[in-house]
């Protein structure tokens, strides 16, 4: 039965991910809150996770053993889900552990190429929804122990991390394909007949837990997993949390540790940070809140020998700067092999993210989100402050031809700049639209360029407003959108500057912009779309249904007009687009033209 935790503070203030900081009168606290702590506390607890800002995420499990095979046939989803995606009745997928003997695994490796990748720690699979345990447990046979690999491979990983300064951190799966009384009992389990007694599969998750959490030395985090099935409810979440807090009170607990569940009033959500998977929200989640985005570098969590689809390292490194610039952590996945082996296309995009960590590591560990409200289009700004000195740290993706790198509506006094690769000092000017920089004409790095700015005291950044040009026209770019949703985002590089991403009907754009000639204007904008969908045009009170139109692919962008809305007075005026939720198709918005309609004289 669940046991009602001792709550380590008697009331007031806690802080939880996704949560501001906020005080809670005692009376109208829940009996079985998560396990409270100061903000002071909390943040000493989350410090070392914060200035990480890059993790290693590992799947290894007796998955890895059949690599995205089944008698023969490439499975169809990802390699640590075949049990459940080729329904492989469990009295079958037993016949993995005589075979699972990871000869080559070496923790000592695997900890070297995470640390010279600039990671500064490592989550690692000890139970997937598989159910098998990657260590020796003495709490059931459907573990390592069962197999030819008479070694404890998160003994000797916890020793390797250890040696090289990475805090180990393990993943927990709730949901378990394989015990007797976990339940939803799936239908390819056809080794168990019990009735599943879910306060007894309660009772061994804590015990597992407590192993792992006693025999492996300081854990970082516990990653839980598999928390999405309705037999993991609310309480069971909080008195979890509260559970592993006692155990080990500096253990950091990711939010997946609470039933996704609704929540009751006055309910609140254990878990010290969110964790967008596969997927950078557009702005993250705002001050205050801790958030970690998890992400495979092909298209599996678990290794198939079958999936090649690996990200670049461009990619990689700019998702990782993009995060960073956001407030959050990348945890970049690896699935080793059945050897043991971690694949060598994930070795040399790791090797090569590391020669750029060793440069501009300063401006990712440690820092904070950028102070700028909208994406910038040259790259991204992350921040760190010290004493009354700001450093902007400017990623630049797409170097300026013209020499000039305008970081907009920036206002205050400059101290230094700097290329952070060479220390080289550059010229830069206060100017009405910000500050402008002097720059040399070949990028340092052809992936992303770090120059530091230094100025006196904390951002001070004016919106540049978006004026109505001479000829009466007005250019909205994607770059000055205000993107309100949690899925689409500004994308830059290359031939990318637009809108993308929009997948989801509810995220919606709109700008802000200064008209001082008022009338009717048509409008055009710029889309890339493989299908047509709909769309609201809204400006003030009125609304033009628009139809998006069908372009070769993403990448092609062609001129449409859209048709004519009347903007009847000067002033601050706001445009916004929002889709048909009953007829949406995703589209790229790289811009949208107000023309004005010629007036008969
Ligand atoms: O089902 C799992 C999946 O296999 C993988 O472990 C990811 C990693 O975050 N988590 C779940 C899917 O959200």
């Amino acid at each position: 039965m669940i046991k009602k935790p001792t709550l380590l503070l008697a009331a007031a203030s806690f802080c939880l991910s996704g949560l501001m900081l906020q005080t809670i009168p005692a009376q109208t606290i829940n009996p079985i809150l998560p396990v409270m702590e100061a903000p002071a506390q909390h943040d000493a607890r989350m410090e070392w996770w914060r200035d990480a800002r890059f993790g290693m995420f590992i799947h290894w499990g007796l998955y890895s053993e059949a690599a995205g095979y089944w008698n023969g046939k490439p499975a169809s989803g990802a390699g640590e889900w075949i049990m459940n995606d080729e329904k492989i009745p469990l009295s079958q997928y037993t016949k993995l552990v005589p075979e699972f003997d990871p000869e080559k695994f070496n923790a000592a490796d695997w900890a070297k190429i995470a640390k010279n990748a600039g990671m500064k720690y490592i989550v690692i699979t000890t139970k997937h929804h598989e159910g098998f345990g990657m260590w020796p447990s003495k709490l059931t046979d459907w573990c390592i122990k069962s197999t030819p690999f008479k070694r404890d491979p998160l003994k000797e990983l916890a020793a390797a991390c250890q040696k090289e300064g990475i805090k180990l951190c393990f993943y927990y799966s709730i949901m378990d394909w394989h015990h007797p009384d976990y339940a939803p009992r799936k239908s390819w389990n056809d080794i168990h007949t019990n009735t599943p007694d879910f306060d007894a599969y309660d009772a061994y998750m804590k015990g597992q837990l407590k192993e792992l959490l006693t025999n492996y030395g300081s854990i970082g985090v516990l990653w839980f997993d598999g928390h999405w099935e309705n037999t993991w409810t609310y309480e069971r979440g909080v008195d979890l949390y509260n559970f592993l807090r006692e155990l080990q009170p500096g253990l950091i607990i990711n939010n997946r540790v609470s039933t996704v569940q609704d929540l009751l009033p006055g309910q609140i959500r254990p878990g010290d940070y969110l964790t967008p998977e596969q997927t950078i929200p557009p702005n993250g989640y705002g001050p205050g809140v801790d958030w970690e985005t998890c992400m495979t570098m092909n298209d599996t969590w678990g290794y198939k020998r079958q999936d090649h689809n690996w990200k670049s390292t461009e990619t990689l490194i700019r998702n990782l700067v993009d995060i960073a610039s956001k407030g959050g952590n990348y945890l970049l996945n690896v699935g080793p092999t059945d050897e043991g082996l971690i694949p060598g296309d994930s070795i040399e995009r790791l090797k090569e993210m590391g020669d750029w960590m060793k440069v501009n590591g300063a401006a990712i560990y440690d820092t904070t989100a950028s102070p700028f409200a909208k994406q910038l289009t040259w790259g991204r700004c992350t921040t760190k402050v010290s004493g009354d000195t700001t450093t902007l740290y400017l990623h630049v993706f797409n170097w300026p031809a013209n020499g000039k790198l305008l970081v907009p509506g920036l206002k205050n006094k400059i101290v230094s700049v700097s290329l952070l690769a060479s220390g080289k000092t550059l010229a830069a000017e206060n100017r009405e639209d910000g500050v402008a920089i002097s720059v040399p004409a070949t990028a340092p790095d052809k992936i992303s360029s770090t120059i530091v700015l230094q100025i006196t005291g904390a951002p001070e950044i004016v919106a540049l407003p978006i004026l109505q040009q001479a000829d009466g026209s007005i250019t909205l770019p994607a770059s000055e959108a205000q993107l309100h949703g949690s899925t689409f985002k500004y994308e830059s590089g290359g031939p990318l500057d637009d809108i993308g991403f929009w997948t989801d009907a509810k995220d919606w754009a709109d700008w802000e912009f200064k008209v001082k000639t008022p009338g009717k204007f048509e409008v055009i904008a710029v889309i890339a779309a493989p299908a047509s969908g709909s769309f609201d045009l809204v400006v003030g009170d009125s609304k033009l249904r628009c139809a998006s139109p069908v372009t070769a692919n993403y990448l092609d962008f062609q001129p449409v007009k859209l048709g004519v809305i009347e903007i009847p007075a000067s002033g601050v005026v706001t445009l916004a687009v929002r889709p048909a939720q009953d007829a949406w198709q995703p589209m790229n918005l790289k811009s949208i033209q107000l023309k004005p309609v010629a007036t008969n004289p």
